[in-house]
């Protein structure tokens, strides 16, 4: 009887978690991103997009700060591109991305794995924040974090707060440091609680304000338990499309961002969906800095502390709805705590090291023929103006809603 009545409690607390959220599930979705254009995969050579080339001295900052070295940074999105993932490729897997997981029951194909990227979405936030330096397609912020991939988003771009909420924990489990989250919807306590539980773990949350143009705000934008980002464009005005809101923090370059894309591609894409993957790749350097100078920033407060004093108020002074708290001067964090280097020794070259968290996605899969990548000499060109130069538009089609640019390359 004793037994039984310890089963009978132990079902019921198995129970108790489900019992909290006794409610619907939420769907939450992408905020409307707008398409510029689509590029083919290897036409290009490396390019320095905006986002990097309108901060400056990017490749001094970034050797300054230890571009993301070390940085563990969480997606939640769409998944990733196959085709930008495989060894050889732009965001290549084991490098850049460490681990990747479908959370949303995507369908396994012949061609591709469930986490496959088919929307574009997710691999465009992955390549703003890490594209790898690696001679071809474009470079991200970070460009030497890892990334931890969780496809919460299917293949349409929905998501419900379950699977998102559970790509969220696989994250803390996995201890990144950054969660990406560009996405929204209505209030979820699933996902309240997952933010929060990243939030305890001194996780930083970052999360899209949304794309309503006017005074409003997503969840988990809103919540007191992420940084809620807005969108301005090169020149720091405030997106026509950005949602505004009491609960901005900070906002980030979201007008026209060049990075990766599904089947191989490159888009041009707007949207607070870019504006937070610009804030989170500043957040993989300055966190990686902290680190570097001994000053390691440990949570959401720490972060705020470390950037405050450096960060450009734009449009009504202090505080505001359209950019919140300001744009982040990543060159200013570096310069007040940047001391003349002591050490004139130069450091013995270090070997890389096999990455221990490294969690081979292929390695189900029989590897077939070894077949070399084909090698490309480095290209000797400057690089060009812009990644468009040399193409013609051919057409447009409308694909889920949006409308995108397809354009070819001119002989
Ligand atoms: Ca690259
Ligand atoms: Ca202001």
């Amino acid at each position: 009887m004793k037994n039984l009545t310890l089963a009978v409690l132990l079902t019921t607390l198995a129970i108790l978690p489900s019992i909290l959220f006794a409610q619907e599930e939420v769907r939450y979705r992408l905020p409307n991103f707008i398409t510029n254009q689509i590029q083919e995969y290897g036409s290009l050579s490396e390019t320095y997009p905006k986002f990097l080339k309108n901060r400056g001295d990017f490749k001094k900052f970034k050797e300054q700060t230890g571009n993301g070295s070390g940085v563990k940074v969480g997606i939640v999105d769409t998944g990733l591109d196959y085709v930008h993932a495989q060894k050889g490729g732009e965001l290549e897997v084991g490098v850049a991305v460490v681990k990747v997981r479908d959370f949303t029951n995507s369908r396994q194909r012949r061609s591709s794995p469930a986490w496959d990227d088919r929307a574009g979405h997710g691999t465009h936030v992955a390549g703003h924040i890490g594209a790898r330096a690696n001679g071809k397609g474009i470079e991200g912020l970070a460009s030497d974090c890892k990334m931890y991939i969780a496809k919460g988003l299917g293949d349409k771009g929905y998501g419900t707060d379950v699977q998102l909420s559970n790509a969220i924990e696989w994250l803390i489990s996995e201890d990144v440091d950054i969660i990406n989250l560009s996405l929204g919807g209505g209030y979820s306590q699933r996902i309240e609680a997952a933010i929060k539980k990243a939030y305890e773990a001194g996780i930083l949350v970052f999360a899209a304000m949304g794309n309503e143009g006017t005074q409003s705000d997503g969840h988990p934008g809103n919540s007191k338990y992420s940084f809620g980002i807005t969108a301005v464009d090169y020149n720091k005005n405030i997106a026509n499309f950005s949602s505004r809101s009491e609960k901005a923090v900070y906002c980030g370059y979201g007008v026209n961002v060049f990075s990766t894309y599904s089947g191989g591609r490159y888009a041009e894409l707007s949207g607070t969906s870019m504006a937070t993957p610009d804030q989170v790749g500043i957040a993989a350097l300055i966190l990686g800095y902290s680190r570097k100078i001994n000053k390691p920033i440990k949570n959401m407060q720490d972060y705020h502390e470390f950037v405050k004093d450096h960060i450009q108020d734009l449009g009504k002074e202090g505080h505001d709805v359209e950019y919140g708290l300001g744009f982040i001067d990543l060159v200013s964090v570096i310069a007040r705590n940047e001391t003349p280097a002591p050490s004139p020794i130069p450091e013995p070259p270090t070997k890389p090291e096999p990455d221990p968290d490294y969690e081979d996605p292929f390695t189900p899969e029989p590897s077939p023929k070894p077949t070399p990548p084909p090698v490309k000499p480095a290209p000797e060109k400057p690089q060009t103006p812009h990644p468009f130069d040399g193409y013609k538009k051919i057409g447009e089609i409308i694909l889920d809603g949006r409308k995108i640019i397809l354009i070819e390359e001119v002989k």
